[in-house]
């Protein structure tokens, strides 16, 4: 329940540097055209639209192989995640809760961190729920791609690659993160998130558990006014089926309800403070519906109710 009118700034980041294939850059301006200020503000929410950062180029054409570093576009990420960091650093700065609109997953690692650092400020406790079909959480030694987009879980944790290590500053306490909704997990990351003991739903535990349960488990302890929630938004989470416009697509997400009532849920702790929704690429969607589907499901995120509910 929100009483006071949430102000929200939108903060584009056209970059792909970081994903398996460009579009993703788009992504920004297809949520705008699909009509997301207008979304927001029928929920009662002040949006302001900071526009697009203005960051390295992107290649279309990757190289055959990564280069030295083991790692595709390493500089035009750091960079990117440098953009970013200041930004929401500045929104929440403001009082404003930053929306990244991305943009690839890479600008985790420059939006996160700029939540940690204010958190640690104001006293908060951050918990970052990362909704995703992938774990996002290999380094340069286990990623099979060499893809950036691919790795900022483990650099949040601390465990990255040395190159992106940086940008991590404070590393998250693998307490804070959860993750929800992951199918498509390496050989590597899989041994990697049983040792760094993050605490992953995959799709069988929504399966056998119910969404519902997975969602009273993952925000347990996530309270006004003590907690600041970050949500980090895959748009793979979604089941392709729903959502085709994005780059890495697994099949067996959730549903539609199941992905309204995880928005719902997120909305009934009154704790988000901050968030990234990343991943979209417009190249690969059909007709805009996967940002149209977005916005659905953020006006969820952002309070909408179908019917008056008794406080829980
Ligand atoms: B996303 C992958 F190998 N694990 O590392 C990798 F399967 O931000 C995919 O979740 C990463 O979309 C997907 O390249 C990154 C691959
Ligand atoms: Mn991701
Ligand atoms: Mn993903
Ligand atoms: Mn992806």
């Amino acid at each position: 329940p929100i009483d006071q009118p949430q102000r929200v700034r939108l903060i584009g980041a056209p970059c792909d540097a970081g994903a398996a294939r460009a579009g993703a850059r788009l992504g920004p301006d297809a949520l705008r055209i699909a009509g997301l200020a207008d979304a927001l503000a029928a929920q009662g929410v002040a949006v302001q639209d900071g526009g697009n950062l203005r960051g390295p180029a992107s290649a279309v054409h990757r190289q055959p192989r990564p280069d030295r570093s083991g790692l595709h576009h390493l500089d035009a990420c750091v960079r990117w995640c440098g953009l970013v960091h200041e930004a929401v650093a500045q929104a929440l700065a403001g009082g404003s809760l930053p929306l990244l609109l991305g943009g690839d997953h890479h600008l985790a690692m420059g939006s996160i961190p700029a939540v940690a650092q204010h958190c640690a400020r104001q006293g908060k406790t951050l918990r970052v729920v990362w909704l995703d079909a992938h774990a996002d959480c290999n380094d340069a030694r286990s990623s099979p791609s060499g893809n950036i987009h691919g790795m900022p879980v483990s650099v949040l944790l601390g465990h990255g690659p040395q190159a992106l290590q940086a940008l991590a500053r404070p590393p998250l306490p693998a307490t804070a993160l959860r993750q929800v909704g992951l199918r498509s997990v390496d050989a590597a990351e899989k041994a990697r998130i049983a040792r760094f003991g993050i605490e992953a739903y995959d799709m069988r535990a929504i399966d056998e558990l119910g969404m519902p349960e997975v969602m009273r488990r993952v925000l347990r302890d996530v309270h006004a006014p003590d907690v600041h929630l970050h949500l980090s938004f895959d748009v793979d989470f979604l089941d392709p089926e729903l959502a085709p416009g994005t780059g890495t697509t697994a099949r067996g997400g959730p549903t539609y309800r199941e992905a309204q009532l995880c928005m719902e849920m997120l909305a009934d702790t009154g704790c988000l403070g901050s968030m990234d929704l990343v991943e979209l690429n417009p190249v690969l969607d059909v007709r805009n519906q996967t940002a149209e589907l977005v916005l659905d499901l953020l006006q969820s995120l952002f309070g909408k109710s179908t019917l008056v509910r008794a406080a829980s």
